[in-house]
C-alpha cells in the first residue's frame, strides 16, 4: 500500500462536456505504483450544468465553491487537499493527466518542490487559438523580464508541487493565479523548481477564461506584483 498521498485539484465551471474525460484520464493504478494514493477534488464553481453530478459519477470528490473565479476555485481546492503532493489541471480535457506519474517522479528524483509545465514545446495548431497564443507570449515575456524567471509558459494551469510550500506563498489573486503561483514559488519563495514540456490537447466545451480583458488584467497584475508583493 502506497504511504504517500497525491491530490489532484480540478477547478470547474460548467464543464459537463469535459469533466468525465478529465477525471477518467487520471491513472490511479500507475500513481499507486510510484508510491502514492490518489485523492481527486473537483471544485465546482457554481456550475449550472451537470458538472458536479458527472464529476462525482466518475469518482471525484466534489468541493462546492459558489463564489466564481479560477483562483478562488483553486485556493478552495488547496485548502481541502490533504495530499503530500498537489497536481492541478483544467476540467476541459486539455492537460495530459496520463503524465502525472512521470511528473511526480521528476519532482521526487530531482528533489524539486514545484514543477510548472510548458504547453508550447509540442503545441499543435488546434489546441490554442492564435489570440491566446499571442497573449500568452506577451504575458510570458513580461514575466520573464520583470522577475528574471526562465519560464516559457506563464499561463499553464498544470503544476505539480509539495503541499507544504503553500505556507510560504502569498496567493492573493483570482484570475491571474496561474502566473502568481509561479512568481511566488519560483521567485519570492525560492523553491527548487523546473518547467517541464507537456502535450496540450484541444478543449472539450466552451472556453471560460481568455480574451483581451483577461490578458490586460493579467498584465496589470504582473506590474503590480513587481511593485508591491
Ligand atoms: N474562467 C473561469 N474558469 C473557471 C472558473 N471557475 C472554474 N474555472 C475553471 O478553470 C479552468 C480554466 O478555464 P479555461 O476556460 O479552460 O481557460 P484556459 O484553459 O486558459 O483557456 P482555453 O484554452 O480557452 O480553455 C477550467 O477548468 C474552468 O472550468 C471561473 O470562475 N472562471
Ligand atoms: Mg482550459
Amino acid at each position: 500500500m502506497a504511504d504517500r498521498k497525491l491530490t489532484i485539484v480540478i477547478p470547474a465551471l460548467n464543464e459537463e462536456l469535459g469533466i468525465e474525460k478529465t477525471v477518467r484520464a487520471i491513472p490511479t493504478a500507475e500513481i499507486d505504483k510510484i508510491g502514492y494514493r490518489t485523492q481527486i477534488l473537483v471544485v465546482d464553481n457554481g456550475s449550472d450544468d451537470r458538472t458536479a453530478e458527472l464529476a462525482a459519477r466518475s469518482g471525484a470528490e466534489v468541493v462546492p465553491e459558489p463564489s466564481r473565479g479560477y483562483g478562488t476555485a483553486l485556493k478552495k481546492g488547496f485548502a481541502a487537499a490533504d495530499g503530500d503532493v498537489i497536481v492541478t489541471a483544467d476540467a476541459d480535457a486539455t492537460y495530459p493527466l496520463e503524465d502525472i506519474p512521470r511528473l511526480v517522479q521528476i519532482l521526487d528524483s530531482a528533489n524539486l518542490e514545484f514543477i510548472t509545465t510548458n504547453r508550447f514545446a509540442f503545441l499543435q495548431g488546434a489546441a490554442m487559438s492564435n489570440r491566446n497564443r499571442i497573449g500568452n507570449a506577451i504575458l510570458s515575456w513580461t514575466m520573464r523580464l520583470l522577475f528574471r524567471l526562465r519560464i516559457e509558459d506563464s499561463q499553464s494551469g498544470m503544476w505539480v508541487f509539495r503541499r507544504e510550500i503553500l505556507q510560504n506563498l502569498k496567493l492573493t489573486s483570482n484570475t491571474p493565479l496561474s502566473q502568481e503561483i509561479k512568481i511566488e514559488a519560483c521567485h519570492f519563495a525560492r523553491c527548487r523548481w523546473r518547467e517541464v514540456p507537456i502535450l496540450y490537447h484541444p478543449r472539450s466545451g466552451k472556453a471560460k477564461l481568455g480574451g483581451w480583458k483577461v490578458g490586460t488584467g493579467n498584465l496589470i497584475h504582473l506590474v503590480k506584483k513587481r511593485l508591491c508583493r
